[in-house]
């Protein structure tokens, strides 16, 4: 993929917001501080363009960006952060959830783990949740930095395993080294092209 352009457009709090010119959308979705925000610049090779944070519970809206006029990466809220209040945990659930419900464009998800751990409970309701709504979809096993690149596979097998996946993607990433970029654009081309 070659990128011409990447821009910020909006940051919706509700679905009145969300871009409506048809455009497909790839969203990010997974447990807060797990590096949503962060494979969006990896992959559009901007520093700072989706804004990031060591502090779990970053993004709290809905952020798209406009990727060579012709599809957005959709940044989502994160899931499962302890140290939310209750009530910022239901705002930034039903943001989730409205998205992937009436979002009307949705190319693709992108669910992001974390390659040294086990999907935690919430990383499986959004999974079950995600295979409901019948809606295409990859898993990145991310911060592929922290484990021996001689066991990266190894580990990204036993998260299939534990997902049960036999029929979809798993991919691992790393925005720290920027490693495995090609072979992820490669998968989420597929769902641009058509
Ligand atoms: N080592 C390493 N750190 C990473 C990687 N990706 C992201 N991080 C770091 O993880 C932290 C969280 O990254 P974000 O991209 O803000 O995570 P997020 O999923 O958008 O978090 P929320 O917006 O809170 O849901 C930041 O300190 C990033 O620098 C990676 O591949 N490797
Ligand atoms: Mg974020």
């Amino acid at each position: 993929m070659i990128i011409k352009e990447s821009k910020f457009e909006i940051s919706a709090v509700s679905s009145k917001q969300y871009p409506e010119n048809g455009m497909p959308q790839i969203v990010l979705v997974g447990k807060s501080n797990v590096g949503k925000s962060s494979f969006i610049n990896t992959m559009l090779n901007r520093n700072g363009l989706a804004r990031t944070s060591n502090t779990p519970g970053k993004t709290r809206q809905i952020n798209f960006y406009k990727v060579n006029n012709k599809f957005y990466f959709v940044d989502l809220p994160g899931y499962g952060f302890s140290k939310m209040s209750r009530s910022e945990k239901i705002k930034s659930g039903k943001f989730i959830e409205e998205y992937l419900v009436k979002g009307k464009n949705i190319a693709c998800i992108v669910l992001i783990l974390d390659i040294r751990h086990n999907p935690t409970q919430d990383d499986m309701l959004m999974y079950d949740f995600i295979l409901k709504q019948n809606i295409p979809f990859i898993v990145i096993t991310n911060k592929a930095d922290k484990i021996a690149v001689t066991k990266v596979e190894a580990e990204v097998k036993r998260i299939k395993e534990i997902l049960g996946i036999s029929f979809s993607t798993i991919i691992p990433f790393s925005s720290e080294r920027k490693i495995y970029i090609e072979d992820t654009w490669k998968e989420l081309e597929k769902y641009l092209n058509n």
